[in-house]
């Protein structure tokens, strides 16, 4: 297409002197050469097109390298964002099984964000009124009547008690309340436990949730009085 420009170029500015009719004229012969050209020389037309092909992908190359800096820019947006954004991403769960015979099923999620963990417990299928929750020290639950996991998570020796007034295993909850439809939920906020690392006296991770039938009443000793393992599940991290 640069020679058919040339041409008209030739055609039409060398001759300055010519009328407006002989330009006319020099033009359209010009097309008629050019038109002859393109259809001989289909290759030229080939090759610009496989030329702005080429242009297109080196363009979406570097909008990709673009991106990827973006988000490198972000990630290094200074390092206690970035320990928050890795922190809020630490999450465990359990899926609690009926234990003991009882029919009862529920789920456990851990959520650690900045230095606490909270926990959202749910269970169906339990019997109405208050029922003892702990962790367990052994992420075994595979005893009918989840005996397997062992007693309270102790890891400091500490007597049982009420979490929030003084003394108490780390494993130690409030009781959850279970409705008349046997439906029950418990949300706690614990800045004791971890999620993951080497600090075994912290660290969740396989330990089993215990849901008791009967409340815990925080001061018997080893473990509150609360009867049997109703239902059982193992931390692992998600
Ligand atoms: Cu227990």
């Amino acid at each position: 297409m640069c020679i058919c420009y040339k041409l008209q170029h030739i055609f039409i500015s060398n001759k300055p002197k010519t009328t407006f009719m002989n330009k006319i004229t020099s033009f359209f012969y010009a097309v008629a050469l050019c038109s002859l050209l393109a259809a001989c020389g289909g290759n030229e037309t080939r090759s610009v097109d496989q030329d702005n092909t080429n242009e297109q992908s080196t363009d979406a190359t570097v909008g990709a390298n673009a991106t990827a800096d973006t988000t490198t820019g972000m990630m290094a947006e200074g390092d206690t964002t970035g320990a928050m954004m890795m922190a809020a991403g630490k999450t465990a769960e359990a899926t609690i099984s009926s234990a003991s015979g009882s029919g009862l099923s529920g789920k456990a999620t851990f959520t650690e964000t900045g230095g606490t963990v909270k926990l959202v417990l749910t269970v169906e299928n339990a019997t109405p009124g208050p029922h003892a929750v702990h962790l367990h020290q052994n992420g075994d639950c595979s005893k009918p009547d989840a005996t397997s996991a062992g007693p309270h998570w102790n890891p400091t020796k500490n007597p049982h008690g009420k979490r929030g007034e003084g003394q108490h295993h780390a494993g130690d909850m409030p009781n959850m309340e279970v409705g008349q439809d046997g439906k029950g939920k418990l949300e706690l906020t614990v800045n004791e436990w971890k999620i993951g690392g080497a600090d075994t006296t912290v660290n969740i991770i396989n330990k089993a949730i215990i849901v008791h039938a009967k409340a815990d009443d925080y001061k018997s000793q080893p473990a509150g009085n609360a009867g049997d393992r109703v239902g059982c599940g193992v931390i692992t991290m998600k």
